[in-house]
This record gives structure tokens, sequence and C-alpha cells, in this order.
């Protein structure tokens, strides 16, 4: 059973209040002391039972720079004390507004008064960018969050995440009615609570399937999904790999953060081997799946790596994946301050983060470290070199996200080989049509050949028997 209560239809119209949890269940995990390790000198103490609930930041504007808001407040996941409930409304009244008697009236506005403002529609973007010049609303970062409680953990990097979705959107959607977030379940997948669009927390795993129907039969919708290491990877396994293989138009987020978060910390399809939580105390003995790697092998079209701690960059890959017409993979390695802080800090702090990643760029050469080392190919194998000396920059790879074997070398030497940086970037795209296009055109192929059809005549064709 998902964990969170499925939202309902007037909940998750855009402009309407998402539908809020009942309860704590689902919502955040209530005990935030982390598998398998000691709890950090500044992770916060769990309120005490009854409590009131600690209150991440709601990220209104956020810092600029996108970055997670700092657990600087009473961090953790809330206790599982009593939340103030809505009064019970009488049976069969839930979900239907409070009826007028049927002579009332509404109450005249009394004269001079200001008539109240009406809801504003979706606004369009110019394509041209030059709205502002004609004078016509634009859609700003602003017109993309909800009014909804973020229930993350005070410093999750799923804000930062948030964040630049927020705020690439108004570049990418002329309207917020046609764009839909659909995820799974796990902490990740709250995602579309804080979206003011159309959205659906769906069930674990089948994001994708719920996906491919509505891509399938509205097109026209500019339909995301939102998943997590183990939504996508374990019990949703599958439908990723069916999603890929198909190609269905569609822009998947992935938040790789290593662990299960929502269910308070066990090892997940991508906890490296050893890994110590209350699932595995003696280590995981799982070989991790390498995400990019599965997208490849699932014959993906697009598939890129960025991080929640350099929100300019996946800013980029989040532009690119949009503009992609097939599934774009784009996995976000999030930083789970809770149950597994740190998992990936060698790429995103300042120390190590020159020497431990490369940031790969069509027809660039593969250099990092501040341009003081680089990577050549080595018959098959990639090596990293010192430049300055007897090799230089033109001695490196030039990176071709369109060049398939080169994408299966760097996705999975470059995962696995600890002398070699991570990529980050566009690792691979081709264009293929997609599942969604060649469905409806076969459907108007038949359409135009055989008719309307009839799915009556249909069901009672063929060898049909009639139970008298
Ligand atoms: C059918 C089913 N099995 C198991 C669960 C419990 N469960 C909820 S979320 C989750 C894993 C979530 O992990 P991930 O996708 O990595 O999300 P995160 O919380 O880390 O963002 C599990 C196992 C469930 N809700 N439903
Ligand atoms: S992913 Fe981790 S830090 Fe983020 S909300 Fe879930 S438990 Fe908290
Ligand atoms: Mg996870």
């Amino acid at each position: 059973m998902p964990d969170a209560p499925l939202p309902d239809d007037s909940a998750a119209r855009p402009g309407g209040e998402p539908p809020q949890p009942r309860g704590d269940k689902g919502a955040r995990p209530d005990t935030p002391e982390p598998a398998g390790k000691t709890k950090p000198a500044d992770a916060p103490a769990a309120p005490a039972a009854g409590d009131a609930p600690a209150q991440p930041p709601i990220p209104e504007d956020g810092p600029d720079d996108g970055a997670p808001p700092k657990a600087a407040q009473p961090a953790g996941p809330p206790a599982s004390g009593p939340r103030p409930r809505k009064p019970t409304l009488p049976p069969g009244a839930a979900g239907r507004k409070p009826a007028l008697p049927p002579t009332a009236k509404k109450p005249a506005r009394p004269p001079g008064a200001k008539r109240p403002p009406v809801p504003q529609r979706a606004r369009v973007v110019d394509p041209e960018g030059d709205g502002a010049a004609l004078g016509l609303p634009v859609l700003t970062r602003k017109d993309f969050v909800s009014g909804s409680d973020v229930r993350w953990c005070p410093g999750c990097g799923d804000y930062a995440v948030l964040a630049a979705v927020q705020r690439a959107l108004p570049e990418l959607a002329d309207n917020r009615e046609d764009v839909v977030f659909i995820s799974g379940i796990g902490c990740s997948s709250r995602f579309p609570y804080y979206m003011n669009t159309y959205g659906f927390h769906s069930i674990h795993g089948r994001a994708p399937a719920v996906a491919t129907g509505l891509k399938a039969t509205r097109p026209e919708l500019d339909v995301w999904v939102v998943t997590g290491d183990g939504d996508a990877l374990s019990i949703g396994a599958g439908h990723t790999a069916h999603m890929l293989r198909r190609n269905v138009d569609l822009n998947v987020l992935l938040f790789n953060n290593q662990i299960y978060g929502l269910t308070k910390g066990q090892y997940s399809p991508t906890s490296e081997v050893g890994k110590v939580t209350k699932s595995s105390p003696y280590g995981s003995l799982d070989h991790p799946f390498n995400p990019a790697a599965l997208a490849l092998g699932s014959d993906g079209t697009f598939i890129a790596r960025t991080l929640d701690r350099d929100p300019k960059h996946m800013q980029t890959v989040l532009k690119a994946a949009h503009a992609h017409r097939g599934t774009s993979f784009v996995e976000i390695y999030q930083n789970c301050n809770i149950f597994n802080d740190g998992a990936f800090f060698d790429f995103t702090e300042r120390e190590t983060k020159p020497l431990r990643t490369v940031f790969v760029e069509d027809g660039r050469p593969m250099t990092y470290a501040n341009g003081e080392r680089g990577l050549v190919l080595d018959g098959l194998r990639l090596r990293s070199v010192d430049l300055g000396g007897e090799r230089t920059e033109a001695d490196c790879l030039v990176y071709d996200s369109t060049d398939k074997a080169l994408a299966h070398i760097v996705i999975d030497q470059m995962f696995w080989d600890p002398d070699l940086p991570r990529p980050f970037g566009v690792l691979y795209q081709e264009d293929r049509p997609t599942y969604d296009a060649l469905l409806n055109e076969q459907v108007e192929e038949v359409r135009r050949t055989k008719g309307p059809g009839d799915l009556k005549a249909l069901l009672a064709s063929g060898d049909t028997w009639t139970i008298e």
C-alpha cells in the first residue's frame, strides 16, 4: 500500500491546494536516528512524541544558488505526535462544499467595496521572449510553487531539486495546465505536492506506467516522472526498463540518495557494498546498480547525471532533458542528510570535487582538476593523465554524447574505476521515434483504413460464448 494517500481530484488542479496527508503517515519518517551509523554531532534530537512537528522552512524563494536550506533549525523528521485534524464532516459530505439553502443568496457587496480579485489563469510565456515588451504577463518561478508545506527534513537535497525545477519551468512550459508531475512512493515522490501544476502521487514503482498511459492518451502534455533509487530501481525496476526501451516521451528525475529515506534508512539498490543499515547490520552484500548503465542497457535515448549541490548544472541538464523527445533519464545525486549524509561529498565538496568529477560537454576535451588532468583512450580503456607536460588538452578525448560506444565506456568505467573521476552532464542521446507518437500514428492509420471501430462489437467478436 502506498504510504501516502492518493491525491483526490479536486486537489490536483493547478492553483488548488494539493492534498495533505492524513496524519503523519507517509509524510516524513518519524525517527531521525540514521540507520547503521552514529548520529552526527549536529543531528537534531528527535522531538518527543506529542510535540508539535518541526516544520522545515518553506523554500519560498530559497537561496539564490538554489542550495538546500541548512539544517539549523530544530531538524529531523517530526515526532509522530498528533497533528491538527480537519473537522469531521457528516457521512457522505466528504469533498463537497456546504450547500447554501435553496433560497439563500450570496451576501451583497457593500456599496463602494472592492470587487474580490479574480483568480488568475495561468499565463502564457511569449516564445520570442518579448512578452514583457508587449505588456504580457510572463510565468515566473513563483507560479510553479504550490501552497503546500514542504515536508522534507531541513537540509535535504530534495529542496535544491525542487528549486531548480521551479526555476527552469518558466522557460520550458507555455502554461501550467499542460505540465504534470507523476511520482511513485518515497520522500522524493512527494514532489508533485509542491509543484503548482497537475500531479499524481501514484503507486510504489508504478509512476512510469501511469505516466506512459497519460502521455499516450494526452501527447500534448509535458509529463515528468519523479522517482527515487528505491522506487525506480527496486520495486519499479521492470517498469523503469520498459519505459526506457519504449522511449515514451517523458522527463524522468531519479533522485538517487543511495538509501530508502521515507522508510527510515534501509539500503537501496544503489547503496555501496558493505553499507551498514538497520536492514543490513553486517553490511550489504548487494552489488549496486549504476543507474546510468541500467538506462543505457535498456536502450534509453537520453541519459544524464547531475547533482543537487550544483544548481546551475542541474538547470542546464533539466533544459536539455526537456528538449529531448523520448525518455529523458536524469539521475540526480541527492544528499539524504538524515540517513545517508555525505554519500556524494566526494563529488560535491570544494576540496574533492575538482579531482573526482568531469563535466562532459559535446565537442570539448575531457579535462578536469582545473585543466591539470585529462582523459585519454588507450585501446578500449580510459586513462587519466597529467596535462601540461608531454600531454596537452589536444590529446584528450573529445566528448560526443551521440557516440554509443563511447557512452558505454564512459558510463561503465568511470563508475567503477577509483582512479577515474565521475562524469556529469548529458552522457548519451539519440533520436528515436517515441512510443506515444508511434501509438497515435498507428491508431490514426487503423481508423483511416478500417473506420472508427466499435469496442462492444470487438468484445463480442470471435470465440465468445453466452452463459445462460
Ligand atoms: C508495495 C510497497 N512496498 C514497500 C513500501 C515501503 N516503501 C515506501 S517508500 C520505499 C522506498 C523509497 O525509497 P526511494 O525510492 O529511494 O525514496 P526516498 O525516500 O529515498 O526519496 C519503500 C520500500 C511501500 N510503500 N509499498
Ligand atoms: S531523503 Fe532523507 S533528508 Fe530527505 S526528507 Fe527523506 S529522510 Fe529526510
Ligand atoms: Mg532513495
